[in-house]
């Protein structure tokens, strides 16, 4: 098999990357681990900055976004001091699309299925080789039977478990990590909303985030121990706890339901530098992983796909080299500013175990200050909503 760019990973990253590249006359074949089935099961991501719509939008599998996304232009914040909003519109004149990565991963796959493009699910054995060379190739198994891909280029976006950032030599490898001493419980429901927009909860108890995907579906999500087990958890027990950290009136009227889906999730900061070698390209969580505190994993993933779509097409269309040989710079610059923004947000909300008193006033008043000062709301809004790509 031959191919210009392989794409290992068939979430987010890898299938908006080849529509990307597909649309513009650019030949990919992606090896997907798993069953389509098993990858549309997953329940991750709800918040899009503007530029993964925008980018959602150029690659042709925007229109379910755009019929039933929900734009939201603030969300809540919930202290001891009570509840408060930051208006993205008014301090970054900018919104989000509140949107599940379930739907933009079905658009996705259904884009592709359009185009005719070529994704291999329940592949194993994957193994890159020759990257470094000027003829790289895959080689994998489908079905029992050994496979080889060749190609011009591989772009890693098989996520934090897979292969492609081990392929690249642990002496090259620079890698950051912060773990979080605590864990998100999150279920799915099919209640109505707690709010017309997010409520992110800084409570004695713990942190609470109160999100949706529609006016019928609820996602909530309370800060847990690590030790703590999804079974320790019945859904009474999480509804009551959830109403402990969500401000009364809300918790009041909150309609509660039956668990649809029911995980906990550990939360870290993770970034591999670089992001390249040879003619291997990270992509999404195999290069960067950010507790979801910002909302902001899934939007890195799509400023990378950008970059290297940008790059690509550059290289195969200007025979221009130069944006491939700077991809791993220009992605790292904003997966960094992401990286501070999540850890911050994770901070500033959650109630840490070893936290001193002195902690715990500095948070106080880190809250304060987004509560009075429309210049630290207009900060976190321009985080929030994107910063530029
Ligand atoms: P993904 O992990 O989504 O996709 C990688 C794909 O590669 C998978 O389909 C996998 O099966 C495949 N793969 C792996 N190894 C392979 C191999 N060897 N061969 C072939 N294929 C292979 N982000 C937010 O913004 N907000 C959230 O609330 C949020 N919640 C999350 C909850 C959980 C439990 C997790 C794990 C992540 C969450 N994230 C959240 C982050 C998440 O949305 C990621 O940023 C997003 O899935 C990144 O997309 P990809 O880079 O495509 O990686
Ligand atoms: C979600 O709806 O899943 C969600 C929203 C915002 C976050 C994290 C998760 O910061």
């Amino acid at each position: 098999m031959k191919t210009q760019v392989a794409i290992i990973g068939g979430g987010p990253s890898g299938l908006l990357l080849s529509q990307l590249l597909n649309l513009a006359g650019i030949s990919t074949v992606v090896l997907e681990r798993k069953s389509r089935d098993y990858v549309l099961s997953r329940i991750r991501a709800g918040v899009l900055e503007e530029g993964m719509v925008d980018l959602l939008r150029q690659a042709g599998a925007s229109a379910r976004m755009d019929a039933e996304g929900h734009p939201h232009e603030g969300c809540y914040l919930s202290t001891a001091e009570g509840m408060f909003r930051v208006d993205f519109k008014a301090r970054a004149n900018s919104e989000v699309m509140v949107y599940g990565q379930t739907e933009v991963t079905r658009d996705l796959y259904e884009a592709q299925d359009s185009l005719g493009a070529t994704i291999l699910h329940e592949v194993h054995d994957v193994e890159l080789h020759d990257v470094e060379s000027g003829a790289p190739y895959v080689t994998f198994v489908q079905d029992g039977k050994a496979q080889r891909l060749a190609c011009d280029y591989i772009a890693g976006c098989d996520g934090f478990h897979g292969v492609s950032r081990p392929t690249i030599p642990a002496a090259v490898r620079h890698e950051f990590e912060k773990v979080y001493p605590f864990g998100w419980l999150g279920i799915l429901s099919r209640t109505k909303p707690a709010a017309d927009e997010l409520i992110y909860a800084n409570h004695p108890r713990g942190f609470a985030l109160a999100s949706m995907r529609n006016e019928h579906l609820s996602r909530y999500y309370i800060q847990v121990p690590l030790t703590d087990k999804v079974e320790d958890w019945s859904d009474d027990a999480f509804w009551a706890e959830l109403k402990r950290r969500l401000p009364e009136t809300v918790a009041a009227q909150m309609e509660t339901g039956p668990s649809i889906e029911k995980s906990i999730a550990p939360l870290r900061s993770f970034v591999c530098e670089p992001m390249q070698f040879g003619r291997l390209f990270l992509v999404g969580d195999a290069a960067h992983i950010v507790p979801p505190t910002g909302a902001k994993g899934l939007n890195l993933a799509a400023s990378d796909v950008h970059y290297l779509f940008t790059a690509l097409k550059a290289a195969y269309q200007d025979k221009d080299l130069s944006l491939l040989a700077g991809y791993s710079d220009k992605a790292l610059a904003r997966v960094w500013g992401a990286m501070r923004f999540s850890w911050w947000m994770t901070t500033m909300l959650h109630r840490f175990p070893e936290q001193s008193a002195f902690d715990q006033k500095v948070q106080e008043n880190d809250l304060a200050q987004l509560h009075h000062l429309p210049s630290a709301q207009e900060t976190m809004a321009r985080n929030y909503v994107g910063l530029p790509y």
